[in-house]
């Protein structure tokens, strides 16, 4: 049986250098696993149709219900550092495919997850293999609502579920390919600075009351760096760098849940700190 994520499918749908060489099967514990090679070259794309051990960060699961999702993962050799950047360019390149396929605006929650309408439709799982990094990015595409897992951290949905239609995974997956690329050439040339703009317009967490570890306070920018800033009910604003971040109450972008600093006692003033402030910490 041929699907929309066939290599067939795939061939002609390809816009650019990622996914040659393209690995295709119907089952496997995760693609992650599938790019180990240590000869496959920068660019080489696994997919697969299920996953019987796809996994999150920290060691904890992804789920799929077979032939619904987008399960990918890319070979990267970024060089040295900057592993929570990619990351976020990574996710981005996939909110904004999904916009580009469904129309609906797609959030990045920092560092890592995707959501439409406060709800979880893609993860993305950096790993190191050797000198190259493989990107994993997990995109629920097809899914009924009663197909999707439950008791989830963020509640999740998928593409299917958020717009009401049925989505082509071979054309998601070439037009994340194709801006994972673009976003990935910027970034090794110029940082994160040229795709600040299009990720400060996607960042779900902004306004909302966060913790991540023992910072808490309400979520600001995402940092120059990547991290996310947190104004501190003191007014003063940390930059956190990596971590997982706890939403009060949960995400409900839908319903706008922004707190106004001025509701927390803070000089909104004091917001914005500019950089090299003392007020300003990194961890
Ligand atoms: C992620 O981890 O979100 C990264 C997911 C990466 C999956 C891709 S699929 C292709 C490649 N091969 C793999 O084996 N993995 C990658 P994290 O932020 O830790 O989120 C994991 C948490 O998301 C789980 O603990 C659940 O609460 C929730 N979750 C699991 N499956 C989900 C799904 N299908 N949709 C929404 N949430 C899910």
């Amino acid at each position: 049986m041929t699907t929309d994520l066939h290599p067939e499918a795939f061939a002609g749908l390809r816009r650019g250098r990622l996914g040659d060489p393209y690995l295709y099967v119907r089952e496997c514990r995760s693609t992650q696993e599938l790019l180990r090679d240590a000869a496959l070259p920068e660019g080489a794309v696994a997919v697969a149709e299920h996953q019987t051990a796809g996994r999150g960060r920290l060691g904890r699961r992804w789920e799929d219900a077979a032939g619904s999702s987008l399960l990918c993962s890319v070979l990267l050799r970024p060089g040295a550092g900057m592993l929570p950047q990619l990351s976020l360019v990574a996710a981005l390149a996939t909110a904004e495919a999904i916009e580009e396929l469904t129309r609906c605006q797609a959030r990045v929650k920092w560092p890592n997850d995707v959501l439409i309408g406060g709800r979880k439709v893609a993860g993305i799982l950096l790993e190191l293999a050797g000198g190259a990094v493989v990107a994993g990015i997990g995109v629920n595409v097809g899914q009924e609502s009663g197909e999707l897992p439950e008791a989830t951290r963020t509640p999740a949905a998928s593409l299917r579920t958020a717009s009401g239609r049925r989505h082509d995974r071979g054309r998601l997956l070439a037009g994340l390919l194709h801006r994972l690329e673009l976003g990935y050439l910027a970034w090794q040339r110029d940082g994160l600075a040229p795709l600040g703009p299009s990720l400060e317009a996607r960042h779900a967490l902004r306004g909302m009351p966060v913790r991540v570890g023992e910072v808490e306070g309400v979520a600001a920018s995402i940092a120059p760096g990547g991290g996310l800033e947190i104004v501190a009910p003191s007014g003063r604003t940390v930059v956190v760098e990596s971590g997982e971040v706890e939403v009060a109450g949960g995400i409900d972008v839908d319903e706008q849940r922004l707190v106004d600093v001025q509701d927390l006692g803070v000089d909104p003033a004091q917001r914005q700190l500019p950089a090299g402030d003392p007020g300003l910490e990194h961890r």
